[in-house]
């Protein structure tokens, strides 16, 4: 690749999964915005700590536990740095973004609305921003106003504006659109806001493995993210919130570890992060996050973004030449991915035929069917690029695309 850094190339060998042949072909993984694959130092990682390391947190006094317990809390803080919060505490690990949004919808919810307060959110959210939100507004009585995008998939901030009231008690808007790539002005919209005195929730599932995060600049209330889209196992996930929001916020679960003294009459809570983290944690997942951000890290957010973005400005130049295909998502601030329909061929047709030439990419309503129903279409077919994969990759993917579309053309 002409502006391929030596570093990227170099990158694949560290990814077991990319050496493998799918229906006899080389596969080509396009699908990270789904799940991403995993470098070989994340594997060691959990392989090591169950073979060698393995033990509880938090419980015991043993040195397998006492051990265990330090390696967890060396990835909060880990964490912490990551996304550059003020606190360790303010850390929270989750089994995912899903749980993490669903867990500040019920605290949050319980804590600060009331009948006829607003919740704002936009029309590019995932399923997991939107219902865990229509939920709380159902259980409380609020009412859910939602930010509309004009047709290059961005959001309308003078809309935003004019939903903003002092009714709105929170704004949960996605930083990297899952469907169509937009990544939204984040930093203006939590300042719009706090002006109206709301809070705001950030979901960062997409933004983490290709943008550097810093929460504190950003100034945003809570942030989720998930590990398994930024090169870390499935079943965790972190949620962020500030020290002074989480701390008035009831827990969304009870049980051991979030307590410091239970009696059949009162529980006394656990301070932070704890009081959130009841039952025995994701201890392995913690630990192979960990080895993820580590990886990250080690090649540099900025030198990623910067990288994914030649991918994708080159697979966009040569997915535009190709007749009666259309892109959704075109805003200049996009993340490194093409949802796309062919005329008169259905979406998962095409991943089918793609996935016989050895091409991974989703297919469906991306999860965002109120995406599909802006854009007049039931399903669209996904390509998401990573650090992992390259021009030549592209070159495939394109062609292949090109040999379906003139298999399935009505002639
Ligand atoms: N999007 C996709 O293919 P979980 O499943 O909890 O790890 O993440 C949920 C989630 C939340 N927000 C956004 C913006 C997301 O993209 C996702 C997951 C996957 O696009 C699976 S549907």
């Amino acid at each position: 690749m002409q502006n391929q850094a030596p570093c990227f190339s170099s990158l694949r060998k560290d990814f077991p999964m990319l050496s493998k042949k799918m229906h006899g072909k080389p596969l080509i993984y396009l699908d990270t915005a789904a799940t991403s694959q995993k470098p070989q130092a994340v594997i060691d990682a959990i392989s090591n700590f169950y073979q060698n390391e393995y033990g509880t947190v938090h419980r015991a006094v043993y040195e397998l536990a006492l051990h265990s317990s330090q390696e967890y809390q060396a990835v909060r803080e880990l964490i912490q740095a990551f996304i550059n919060a003020e606190k360790m505490e303010e850390i929270i690990f989750t089994r995912g973004a899903t749980e993490s949004i669903n867990m500040v919808a019920y605290s949050f919810g319980k804590a600060f609305i009331k009948p006829g307060d607003e919740i704002i959110i936009s029309a590019m959210e995932h399923h997991a921003n939107i219902v865990p939100w229509q939920i709380v507004c159902q259980d409380r009585g609020a009412v859910l106003k939602v930010i509309p995008m004009d047709d290059s998939g961005q959001l309308l901030i003078e809309e935003y504006e004019k939903l903003l009231s002092p009714r709105t008690r929170l704004v949960a808007v996605t930083q990297l659109s899952n469907s169509i790539g937009t990544v939204n002005p984040i930093k203006l919209m939590a300042k719009m806001a706090h002006q109206a005195g709301a809070c705001i929730l950030v979901d960062g599932a997409q933004s983490t493995p290709h943008l550097s995060v810093d929460v504190q600049d950003l100034d945003v209330d809570f942030f989720v993210f998930s590990g398994h889209k930024m090169m870390g196992p499935t079943g965790i996930g972190i949620l962020y919130g500030k020290a002074e929001l989480l701390n008035q916020m009831p827990p969304s679960q009870g049980g051991g570890d979030m307590i410091t003294s239970v009696t059949f009459d009162e529980t006394i809570y656990n301070s932070l992060p704890l009081k959130f983290e009841a039952g025995t944690p994701m201890i392995a997942e913690v630990i192979g996050l960990g080895a993820a951000v580590r990886y990250l890290q080690a090649i540099g957010l900025d030198k990623i973004s910067e990288y994914e973005q030649t991918l994708l400005t080159y697979a966009t130049e040569k997915m535009k030449e190709i007749d009666g295909l259309r892109i959704y998502g075109n805003a200049p601030h996009k993340g490194a991915l093409i949802s796309f329909t062919v005329d008169n061929i259905h979406a998962l047709d095409i991943g089918s035929l793609l996935d016989f030439k050895g091409v991974a990419v989703r297919t469906g309503h991306h999860c965002a069917q109120p995406v599909m129903e802006r854009f007049g279409v039931k399903a669209m077919v996904r390509a998401s690029f990573c650090l992992y994969n390259n021009q030549e990759e592209i070159d495939y993917f394109v062609e292949a695309l090109k040999s379906i579309i003139r298999t399935l053309k009505p002639h």
